[in-house]
């Protein structure tokens, strides 16, 4: 049995390499009934002097650490054991660029929400993956819409932890925008404020000041953090605070960051264009910063890479 979309030779699973297609589970898999598991998104870049080099790779494993902790799923594998186990499957399938998705989740066992003794299992799949939202998408800039589903209320969802069933509503939002012609949706949370996109944080840019809403509501994105920081290196005002629906509609500019999405545009918001209706100067500038890093032009943020 093949994966369609997706294939490689290896999958790291509880420890051992298998063969892709060995890499499967049971059906009575806790994770899979209940959705408690957790999981991270990696990106791993060609660097310019032709090796390649995995994005913020201690931030991505702590933060799968943290996630695990707050759902009380105790890893049976040291942090060092996992990144050791990243960097390897990269280099069995030979991956020079791609996306990482290391996934840990509860075994079979009881059934029933309480997971009783079930093992906490661990795979991590590495995969080629492009342009998140299309190649146009970066340079254009998407349609978004404003979602009529609301993000979970904080003491719902644990916005530190990024846990699988917490994608449920995701997943609403995003078939929603797509099936209404959209390319990606923003989230409110349930004060009516912007929270974040489905699975981007979201920026806003109005005269010379760059908004991004405050963590407790969004998850604590790693590109986020990173896009800070390259913009108040180049003397940008970064403010994290409250952001309306409206104020999207009357920015200058409005773009999203994820590790998957990495910085992107968007140039309509529920039919309204925003800005120029194009990719504006400050996520260009920012796209362009991030790019440099991540393909090892900027010395200055080399300690943000781990060559494979
Ligand atoms: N918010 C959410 C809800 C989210 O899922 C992500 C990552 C972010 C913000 C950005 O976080 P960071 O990657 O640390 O900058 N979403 C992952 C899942 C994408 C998927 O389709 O799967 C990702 O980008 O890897």
């Amino acid at each position: 049995m093949s994966t369609p979309g997706i294939t490689g030779k290896k999958i790291w699973l509880d420890g051992q390499m298998v063969d892709w297609d060995k890499a499967q589970v049971h059906v009575l898999t806790h994770t899979l009934h209940y959705g408690l598991g957790v999981f991270e998104g990696i990106r791993c870049y060609r660097t310019d002097d032709g090796r390649s080099a995995v994005f913020r790779l201690k931030e991505h494993v702590s933060r799968l650490f943290e996630s695990a902790h707050i759902n009380l799923m105790e890893i049976p594998f040291s942090e060092a054991e996992i990144t050791e186990a990243i960097l390897a499957c990269l280099r069995e399938n030979e991956l020079p660029e791609g996306y990482i998705r290391p996934l840990a989740f509860i075994g079979e066992g009881a059934m029933g929400l309480h997971p009783g003794d079930n093992p906490v299992r661990v795979a991590i799949v590495v995969w080629p993956w492009g342009a998140y939202l299309g190649e146009e998408g970066l340079e254009r800039g998407i349609r978004a819409k404003i979602s009529t589903f609301s993000r979970h209320h904080v003491n719902a969802k644990m916005t530190k932890g990024k846990t699988c069933g917490d994608y449920v509503n995701s997943i609403l939002a995003k078939r929603e925008a797509l099936l209404d012609g959209y390319d990606e949706a923003i989230m409110l949370d349930t004060e009516g404020q912007v929270s974040e996109a489905t699975g981007e944080n979201v920026f806003v840019v109005r005269g010379n000041v760059i908004k991004t809403p405050p963590l407790p509501t969004v998850l604590d994105g790693i590109t986020r953090a990173s896009v800070i920081e390259i913009a108040r290196d180049r003397g940008m005002t970064v403010e994290e605070t409250g952001v309306t629906r409206d104020e999207l509609y009357v920015a200058d500019e409005v773009f999203l960051t994820g590790t998957a999405a990495e910085v992107t545009p968007i140039r309509e918001l529920d039919h309204r264009t925003i800005g120029t209706g194009s990719r504006g100067p400050v996520a260009k500038a920012l796209q362009e910063a991030f790019f440099d890093v991540v393909a090892g032009r900027d010395a200055k943020y080399e300690s943000w890479l781990t060559i494979v």
